[in-house]
């Protein structure tokens, strides 16, 4: 069989990690494209030289045009201009915008069957705007932030809990943003419950309640402390989870920015839900129950992306 094809567009702090983690995943053969010259061909060599010591395959190229993502099986786009500190995802919106213009032009030309995960902020915003633009079907196009908030999430709850974060699973729902929602009824120790664990006196409602304000704040905290731009490893391993539950049929239930289509009530938005997701890209959206003040805050959040939609609107009428 045919190595997998994986397009990176965008060759910048998430899309160099990108690169080096597909490459030692072996998840294919890997194309880092962006507009700057020499970048995406430097990191493509460095990485390159990186397989003999760690023992992987695969073809590394940098590119500068489009047509070097012909074929891709997926695509990761990161391609725009990242947050510095004092300023928030939604301040992005400006340039991203005729960013994903020629980044959906470039996919919907060379790489109309991929399946392509959305990276670039605002995102809720970004990939809607992405889908109208390259044309792909709705489940083969979704963002991804989920599952970096809710690894964020995992990752403060395994800290205060003092256990392994592979026993600790987080639920996030909603925009990726201020007002995105972390679920603690359906964030889970080994399976029990985290109000659960409260009241068994392994930490305060205090605690929890400053957890869920500090995954919130998340991005904005790793901007604070790097000063010349936003997080990268941790996007970039999301993104490659999400990547993999595609080329592999893994068939995950992850939590992603995906299109609705009536499910939660929502039409032709895209927010983050619970999703599984297989060869078939988004095979499902998965509808939870939300009690009603998760429901008003989901709905705050929901709120939000479409305030972000209609701002794009505006930009481009021809959008939507
Ligand atoms: P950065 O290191 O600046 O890389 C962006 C790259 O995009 C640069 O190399 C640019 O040259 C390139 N670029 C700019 N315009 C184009 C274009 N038209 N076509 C192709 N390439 C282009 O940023 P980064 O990698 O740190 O972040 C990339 C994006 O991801 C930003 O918008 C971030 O805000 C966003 N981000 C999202 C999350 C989520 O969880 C959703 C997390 C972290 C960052």
């Amino acid at each position: 069989m045919a190595r997998k094809k994986i397009a990176l567009i965008g060759g910048g702090n998430i899309g160099g990690t990108l690169a080096h983690l597909a490459a030692l995943k072996e998840l294919g053969d890997i194309v880092l494209f962006d507009i700057v010259e020499g970048l995406p061909q430097g990191k493509s060599l460095d990485i390159a030289q990186s397989g003999p010591v760690d023992d992987f395959d695969a073809r590394m190229t940098g590119a500068n045009d489009y047509s070097a993502i012909a074929g891709a099986d997926v695509c990761i786009v990161t391609a725009g201009v990242a947050r510095k500190p004092g300023m928030s995802r939604d301040d992005l919106l400006g340039i991203n915008i005729k960013v994903m213009q020629s980044v959906g032009a470039g996919i919907k030309e060379h790489a109309p069957d991929a399946f392509v995960i959305c990276i670039t902020n605002p995102l809720d915003a970004m990939v809607w705007v992405l889908r109208e633009i390259c044309g792909l079907p709705h489940n083969k196009v979704v963002g991804m932030a989920g599952v970096l908030d809710s690894a964020r999430f995992r990752h403060f709850l395994a800290d205060e809990f003092d256990v392994s974060v592979e026993d600790v699973t987080a639920f996030v729902l909603g925009g990726h943003g201020d007002t995105m929602v972390p679920l603690t009824r359906y964030s889970t120790v080994a399976g029990i419950p985290v109000p659960d664990l409260v009241k068994m006196g392994w930490t305060t409602q205090e605690n929890i309640d400053a957890i869920v304000q500090r995954t919130r704040d998340g991005g904005a905290e790793i901007v604070g402390l790097l000063k010349t731009g936003s997080a990268f490893y941790a996007p970039a391993a999301s993104a490659i989870q999400m990547a993999e539950a595609y080329l592999k049929d893994k068939k995950r239930v992850l939590p992603c920015a995906a299109h609705l289509d009536g499910q939660y009530g929502l039409e032709n938005i895209y927010v983050g839900v619970p999703t599984v997701i297989g060869a078939g890209g988004i095979e499902r959206v998965v509808e939870i129950d939300m009690t009603a003040d998760e429901r008003a805050m989901f709905d705050k959040s929901v709120g939000a992306v479409r305030g972000l939609i209609a701002a794009c609107k505006e930009i481009d009428p021809s959008l939507g």
